[in-house]
């Protein structure tokens, strides 16, 4: 860990790096990881390292999204796992939704040792990628999914993605709800839900809106899934991007 003070201008940006750093140490987050994770910061950066608009109205639509699945599943990748493992496992429980690891680097040590991690911060029931199960209309390591998880959902949570598998998923007709820094990404347009914020703000806030909504009807639900439009949220975060808004 860097020796940090807490009085340091970008102390937030820098312990997030830390916990990026670490998950590469130990074996959870792909080298490449750190990249993906530098090209998050500087869109960070960009909307001003907080939470907008257009990210919570996103997260309203998400929060709606996953409460009126009827199989929800948690898809986490290296990344996710060093910056939000307990948030993940938190939002598992609270869905009741389990957790699978599904990475896009292929490594059995490393998807293992993601399990672990998860295990360590809670989590019950981690499902792993098979070869019994496979997505269509995608050849990287992402098809391998697990039968009672990802392949049966009908709604995936998936933080940090790569966008051939969000356009794959989407494809097979499920809903995707995605966190992505980058609302130019290919993930971000073909998501059901595009949340742009950092994953590390955005959990947190998540779950919140998902308690908020527990008790809403299921009118209430559709209504708030209709009245959404991923492409105008978009439009919307480019805007600030640009410095319109
Ligand atoms: O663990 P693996 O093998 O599955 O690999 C995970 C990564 C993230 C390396 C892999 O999925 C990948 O290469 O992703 P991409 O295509 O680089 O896309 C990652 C996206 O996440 C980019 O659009 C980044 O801007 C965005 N991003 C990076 N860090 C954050 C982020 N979005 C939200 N919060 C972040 N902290």
């Amino acid at each position: 860990m860097s020796d940090l003070s807490t009085t340091h201008p970008r102390y937030a940006s820098l312990k997030i790096r830390d916990a990026i750093t670490a998950g590469v140490e130990q074996g959870i987050t792909s080298i490449h990881g750190l990249i993906a994770h530098g090209r998050g910061e500087a869109f960070d950066y960009l909307i001003g390292e907080k939470t907008r608009p257009f990210a919570r109205a996103a997260m309203r639509a998400a929060a709606a999204l996953l409460l009126r699945a009827q199989h929800p599943v948690i898809s986490v990748n290296g990344n996710t796992a060093a910056l939000v493992a307990a948030e993940s496992v938190a939002l598992g429980r609270l869905l009741q939704a389990p957790l699978e690891v599904n990475i896009f680097h292929a490594s059995k040590e490393r998807e293992r040792a993601i399990r672990r991690h998860l295990e360590k911060h809670g989590a019950t029931a981690v499902l792993m990628p098979s070869r019994e199960a496979e997505l269509n209309f995608i050849d990287s390591n992402r098809r391998f999914v697990h039968p009672e998880g990802i392949f049966r959902a009908d709604v995936i949570f998936v933080p940090l993605e790569d966008g051939d598998r969000c356009t794959a998923l989407r494809q097979m007709g499920k809903e995707v709800v995605t966190v992505d820094l980058n609302p130019m990404s290919r993930t971000a347009a073909h998501s059901s839900v595009a949340i742009v914020d950092n994953v590390v703000r955005a959990l947190p806030q998540l779950i919140a809106q998902i308690r908020a909504l527990q008790s809403a009807s299921a009118k209430a639900l559709e209504e708030l899934i209709a009245g959404y439009h991923n492409d105008a949220v978009l439009q919307e975060a480019l805007e600030c991007i640009r410095g319109g808004k």
